[in-house]
């Protein structure tokens, strides 16, 4: 396992010099931000970023995201010339020795949630998810950190009707088209692709989400037989679903060698089925953090792992979820269960 840590380039507050002294970390997860969704990025602010990174004693490896323009997602438009630009930047991307390309197939949506600093009793403040205030939400008015801020009102209705008619069976025909153009890409340039689940892992405003369960997960890497098409698994995504059993899945999938990335973080979960982020360790949330990283660890996991969003502690402020103090808590706390797990196995 390589613990990595999320940055989001020289105007994150987080500072590399911040990062480079968690102890155990290896590498940053990065982007090119600058660049508009389906374009190809600079080759010059590529190697500028890694020069930067590996300059301060950390790797390069993990790109997280590459995204994925709507068009591809809807099949409609100019998609053709978006996958072959998705394809250069794999290619440019495998060149400056990246080895691990995190994207998603959400439409529309990145991650969502009702509130970004809700108050919890500790004084600490944190994302939540509750279903009551997402119910009241006119999704067009909407912006969320990570979402596509480019879209007027009239568009974003416009988008989300396309994907109405869309509905669930069309999405998986423009993933399987999209799956089978990249893939021999990634493959060729040894580069694995790995598939963020959808957060929350369930339909929202009436528009679908696939990656969502095993069972559909396994109907995903049924879409092309080659070990570079694999898994970013994501507690936080997969884990706030009641009906998704977590650490199940992390030794089904790690086991089959197919989760390349791991996005690892607590949430708990409400009565009716709303959530909250809450500290990585485990008993702040309903997940079972130890029991998670046994089952990566049981299966021999040798890919990039990095603790997801944190609260925001001790007076902190900056992009919600991605602060550094909750983050680099959560690393540590990970680090040190993994030297354990070593250990007990007498590595
Ligand atoms: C949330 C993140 C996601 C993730 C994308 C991957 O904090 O885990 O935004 O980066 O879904 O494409």
């Amino acid at each position: 396992m390589k613990m990595t840590f999320r940055w989001y380039g020289s105007d994150d507050p987080v500072t590399l010099d911040n990062i480079r002294q968690i102890p155990g970390m290896t590498g940053v997860v990065t982007a090119v931000y600058s660049v508009p969704a389906g374009e190809v990025w600079p080759t010059e602010e590529i190697d500028r970023m890694k020069k930067e990174v590996n300059d301060k004693g950390l790797e390069m490896e993990v790109i997280e995201s590459v995204p994925v323009h709507e068009d591809i997602k809807l099949g409609r438009g100019d998609y053709k010339r978006y996958i072959e630009n998705y394809k250069e930047n794999i290619r440019r991307l495998a060149k400056a020795g990246v080895k691990c390309i995190c994207y998603n197939f959400m439409p529309v949506f990145d991650w969502t949630r009702s509130r970004l600093d809700q108050p919890l009793p500790d004084g600490s403040n944190a994302l939540v998810y509750y279903k009551e205030d997402v119910d009241k939400m006119d999704p067009t008015k909407l912006a969320l950190p990570g979402w596509d801020a480019s879209y007027s009102t009239s568009e974003m209705s416009q988008l989300i009707d396309a994907y109405k008619t869309l509905g669930e069976e069309g999405l998986w025909k423009n993933l399987d088209h999209f799956i089978n153009e990249i893939l021999p890409v990634a493959a060729e340039c040894d580069v694995n692709m790995a598939i963020h689940p959808d957060d929350p892992p369930w339909p929202i405003f009436g528009i679908p989400r696939i990656i969502t369960t095993e069972e559909n997960i396994d109907r995903f890497l049924a879409l092309y037989d080659d070990v570079h098409h694999g898994l970013t698994l994501c507690s936080g995504s997969l884990g706030c679903a009641k009906f998704n059993d977590y650490a199940a899945m992390v030794r089904k999938y790690a086991g089959m060698g197919r989760i390349h990335f791991a996005h690892v973080r607590n949430v708990k979960i409400l009565d009716d089925g709303s959530f909250e982020e809450s500290a990585h360790y485990s008993p702040c949330g309903s997940l079972d953090i130890v029991e998670i990283l046994k089952a990566y660890h049981d299966a021999g996991f040798n890919g990039y792992l990095r603790p997801d969003h944190g609260r925001m502690i001790w007076g902190e402020t900056g992009k919600p979820g991605y602060g550094l103090y909750d983050r680099a808590l959560g690393a540590m706390y990970m680090t040190g269960i993994w030297e354990t797990l070593d250990k007990c196995k007498g590595e």
